[in-house]
Order: C-alpha cells, then structure tokens, then sequence
C-alpha cells in the first residue's frame, strides 16, 4: 500500500499531487492519442512530467524535439538494437543524436512525438524498452562491463541485472507497483574485482564478498547526490547469494521505501533520509519484516580489491582467443552513422555485442584475435580511439546547456575543447579524471573524479559569467570515496590557467617543449 504522503500533517509537493491524480505510467495507454493532437495540445503536467514515466523528455530547450532515454541493462545491447537505434534517430537529420549516459545507457534526441507510437513499436520489436527510465521510478540498472568475459570476475551481473529490472519494470511492459517512488532510485550490481559501477553513489549496490568461503554480495544502501546533499552508500549488514535472493531484497527494498519514503519535501526524498530517520538497524529489520525472513548479516569484508580499470584498448578475455576492444566515445556523443558504423563493426568483427560504460565509452567484445589487426584500420577508429590521450580517456560530462534547462553552463563541447588544449600544450604521465556536470544535480559525477567541475554563475570584471565549482579528491575502485569542492567560482574562461597549474602541481604534468 502505498503511503499517504500527507501523514505527517503536511501539504502535498506538486508532484505528489499530480502523481496522486492520475499515475504516470498511465500515460502508457494515451501516446496514440498524444501522437495525434500533437505536443502543443497536451496537457502541461502530461506534456513536462508524465511522459518521464515511458522515458520521452519534454525539452524546453529545443520545444517540440523530445530525448528518450532507454533501458539498457547491464549497458549490454545487440547490433541489430544499435542499428534500430540509429535508425530512429537518423530521421531527425542535424537533430537526431544519442548520448551515452553515466547509467550505461543511451539518450536518444531530436523525437517527435507524432513518431512515439511507431518508435515504440520498432523497440519492441528488438525487444527494447525506454519505461519507466524517468522521474519517480528506477534508472538504467548498471552492472559490470566486462560480465562474462573477465578471467578474474567474481560474479557474472549480467542475468541478475536483467531480472532485477523484469520485476521492476513486469518485463518492459510498466509496473504499477513500482511507478510511484518518492523520488528517483539508483541499483548497481557489481562482480568484478574493480568496482567498475561505482558502486557507492547507489540508493542500492551489491558488492561481492566472501561469507564462510560462499561467494556472494554485501549489500550498500543510501548513495547519492543531489544539490542539497551528497552521500556515499553506507553497509546494510546485510550478505545475500547471486541468484533470486538478489532480485527478492531490491524488492523489499524498494516496497519499504515506495511506502515509508519521505514524499513531503522533494529535497528530502531519497533512500539516505529515511535511513537517517530510523537508523540502519530499524531500516535492515524493516525489509526483513517486509520479506518476511531473516537477512545473512554481511560477509566480514568485500572482494574490491583493485584499481578501477577504463577498459579502452584491447584486451584478452576469458574465452581463449578472444579479445575486446574499448573505445574512446568523447563525452558520450553519438550520431547515426556512428551508430550504423559500431553495429557493423560489432557484427563483422565480434559477435554483434556492444557494450556501454559508465564512462561514456564503447566496448566491443568476441573479437577473434586474426580479426583484430583489420579492425584496428577501421575509419571509425579515428573518432572513437582505443588509444585517447591521458585526458580524453577519462573525460566525462553531463548534458550540458545544449538541451538540459537545469544547466548553469554548456559542458560537453567545452568539455571536449578544453582538454584538446590541455594535451596540446602539456605531457601528462598519467590518466586524469576530469568530469563535468551543468548544475548542483550532479549527473556527471563530479564528487567520483580527480578533478570535478560543477557549473555555476562566476563574477568576472563585475560581470557575471559562465563558471565552475571545483571538485578534488574523488576516489574510485576499491577503497572509493566521494571528493569535494575545493574552490567556488572559477570564471570558465580562467580554467584552463587553472587546470594547467593543477595538472603540473598535482598529476605530474611538464610543459611540451
Ligand atoms: Fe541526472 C535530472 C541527465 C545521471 C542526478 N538528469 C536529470 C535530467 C532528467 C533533468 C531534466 O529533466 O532535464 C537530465 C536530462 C538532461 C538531458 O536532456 O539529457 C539528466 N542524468 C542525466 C544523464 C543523461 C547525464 C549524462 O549525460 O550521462 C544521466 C542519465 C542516466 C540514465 O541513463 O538514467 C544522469 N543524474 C545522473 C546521476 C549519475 C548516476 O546515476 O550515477 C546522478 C547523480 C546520482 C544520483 O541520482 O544519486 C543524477 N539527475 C540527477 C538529479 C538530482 C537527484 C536528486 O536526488 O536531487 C536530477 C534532478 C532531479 O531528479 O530532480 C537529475
Ligand atoms: Fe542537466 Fe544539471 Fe544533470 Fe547536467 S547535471 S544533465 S545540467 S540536470
């Protein structure tokens, strides 16, 4: 049962009202209608929330010119889902492209609501859903990107993460159980020894450990960021195998928080409040009492014991005479000939498997190693390299002023600008984690990299300019801990002076000659 957001004598948020109203997953069953009259027509709270629900975004920045965000699981997809989803974008010629995301998954852009139905028809036919990718609901599940071709993985997340997300989402089709969170929610399942996920920035994360010698996972809870607050997921004490006890404690989990949730103040909503309301102890009794069984308590510690790897380049994997290959895709950026090219090379080279990653990359799989030197000379290869330079290797950025309205700032084309400067001008020994993020949301992680950059509004010669918030110290694979902001207000046109001293004075870097 779902609770009264109301209980403690408050007024309802004006979310919680029109949630209240009328479920945003209903909106499933009105998108004919929707194609028909077009957007102008819609209702406003349909048109700008609801339509989150199916995964369509009304954005005020381009009216009119709709993102969809997919579901992904696991950041998996086949050539034949790419090509279909180049196709779709291809229609909306310079308008049409697709982002992948911090959440290994893909952002479509450029749709028209006239083509939902017709859209949503070609995913199911590839058996591709975008439900409930949005608003007060799951996100993309993300699990290890190397699942099933590490010779030293612990647990393949591959099947997991796609049960998880069946029983959220009733296979694709919507779940009215799970549509009306109090806020969004974020599940990560890790099996490598890397923590290739980041794990500790999820409302749930599943960690491998040993208990008694049985492989399994400890269970983390509460991760995230949010403008007002930024939390790394605390121990649950709590172990569970790697099968369907996985999929039952995200769903007790989720039941508790769906019911118990605080809904009152939207800034106040996510999983880390309600644990710090009750406590720990109060929240693990609660979902054992919700299963109806005692929990395992957690195995003494967890088996993250490396340095986290990009996975760019060629690597062997488990599978003898197989190799994968990781490709450099700058700050996420796809266009549909890139899309129709990654399919082609998956199928001709690999096996017709791609791979998403956190950040923002491309992996190819099942690469005979006889395929591989033919590969190596592909065109595409020159765009998307497994060979970037220390900077572009690990760049990351958000969406950005170019058609997010919550951005301060644009950031993926200064992103990628910025370090085309930085590596023109310096050698840097070692790979350097820039993200970048547009708002105090935090969608690009800025608090998980070496040097984080979060938009603001900066005074520059008593003007106010576009600038950043620095963030340092972020930590990531075994050991990870959140970084923080170590300087407010930098102008953006004084960063690179910035990031020039920091490079040299932090990360090694000389001047080129
Ligand atoms: Fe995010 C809202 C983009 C990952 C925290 N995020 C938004 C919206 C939907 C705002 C909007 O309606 O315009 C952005 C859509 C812009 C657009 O047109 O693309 C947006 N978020 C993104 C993506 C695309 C960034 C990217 O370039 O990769 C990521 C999509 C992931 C996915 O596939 O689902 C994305 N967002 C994240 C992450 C990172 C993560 O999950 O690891 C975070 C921080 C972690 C977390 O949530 O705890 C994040 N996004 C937010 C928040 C702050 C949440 C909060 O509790 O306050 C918002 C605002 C909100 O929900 O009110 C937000
Ligand atoms: Fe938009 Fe802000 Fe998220 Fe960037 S961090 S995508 S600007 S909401």
């Amino acid at each position: 049962m779902v609770q009264a957001p109301e209980k403690d004598g408050t007024t309802l948020n004006k979310f919680e009202k029109f949630k209240a109203e009328k479920d945003g997953l209903a909106i499933k069953d009105e998108l004919d209608h929707f194609a028909q009259i077009g957007w102008e027509a819609m209702d406003k709270t349909d048109l700008e929330h609801r339509l989150k629900w199916v995964g369509v975004f009304y954005r005020p920045v381009t009216p009119g010119k709709f993102m969809m965000r997919l579901r992904i699981p696991n950041g998996i997809l086949s050539s034949e889902q790419m090509r279909v989803l180049g196709e779709i974008v291809q229609r909306y010629g310079d308008d049409g492209n697709a982002d992948i995301t911090t959440r290994q998954n893909l952002q479509l852009r450029g749709i028209r609501i006239e083509d939902i139905p017709d859209i949503f028809q070609r995913l199911k036919s590839v058996g591709m859903t975008s439900v409930q990718s949005g608003m007060d609901n799951v996100r993309n599940i993300t699990g290890s990107p190397m699942a099933g071709l590490d010779a030293d993985e612990l647990i393949d997340t591959r099947e997991l993460v796609q049960k998880v997300q069946d029983m959220i989402t009733n296979y694709g089709q919507g779940n009215y159980q799970f549509s009306n969170l109090p806020r969004k929610f974020n599940i990560a399942i890790e099996g490598g020894r890397d923590n290739s996920v980041h794990a500790e920035i999820n409302d749930i994360a599943f960690v491998p450990g040993y208990k008694e010698g049985e492989l399994g996972f400890n269970v983390v809870v509460g991760g995230f960021f949010s403008a007002k607050r930024c939390e790394a997921a605390i121990p649950m004490n709590v172990w569970v195998r790697p099968n369907q006890e996985v999929v039952d404690l995200c769903r007790g989990i989720l039941e508790v928080y769906r019911d118990n949730g605080l809904r009152a103040n939207r800034q106040k909503s996510r999983l880390m409040w309600l644990i710090d309301e009750w406590g720990i102890e109060e929240f693990r009794t609660r979902v054992a009492n919700q299963l109806g069984y005692p929990l395992a308590t957690a195995a003494e510690k967890d088996a993250i014991d490396w340095e986290k790897r990009d996975h760019l380049g060629v690597f062997p994997q488990k599978q003898e005479g197989l190799s994968y290959i990781g490709l450099c895709v700058p700050v996420g950026r796809l266009f549909a000939d890139d899309m129709f090219d990654l399919a082609r090379i998956a199928e001709v080279y690999g096996s017709g498997e791609l791979r998403l990653t956190v950040e923002q990359n491309v992996i190819i799989p099942n690469i005979a190693a006889e395929n591989m030197p033919t590969l190596l000379t592909e065109p595409l290869l020159a765009k998307f390299t497994p060979n970037p330079t220390p900077l572009q290797r690990a760049l990351v950025s958000c969406t950005g002023a170019q058609f997010c309205n919550f951005a301060l700032i644009e950031t993926k084309n200064k992103a990628v600008d910025l370090i085309r400067q930085l590596d023109a001008e310096l050698n840097i020994p070692r790979g350097v984690r820039i993200h970048w993020t547009g708002c105090p949301n935090s969608c690009g992680q800025p608090q998980v990299a070496d040097i984080g950059l979060m938009g603001t509004k900066a005074r520059k010669d008593g003007k106010t300019v576009e600038g950043v918030d620095l963030y340092m110290g972020g930590k990531v694979g075994k050991d990870a801990h959140l970084g923080s902001c170590v300087q407010k207000g930098i102008p953006c046109e004084d960063l690179k002076s910035v990031l020039t001293s920091i490079l040299i004075e932090q990360f090694g870097a000389t001047p080129k000659g």
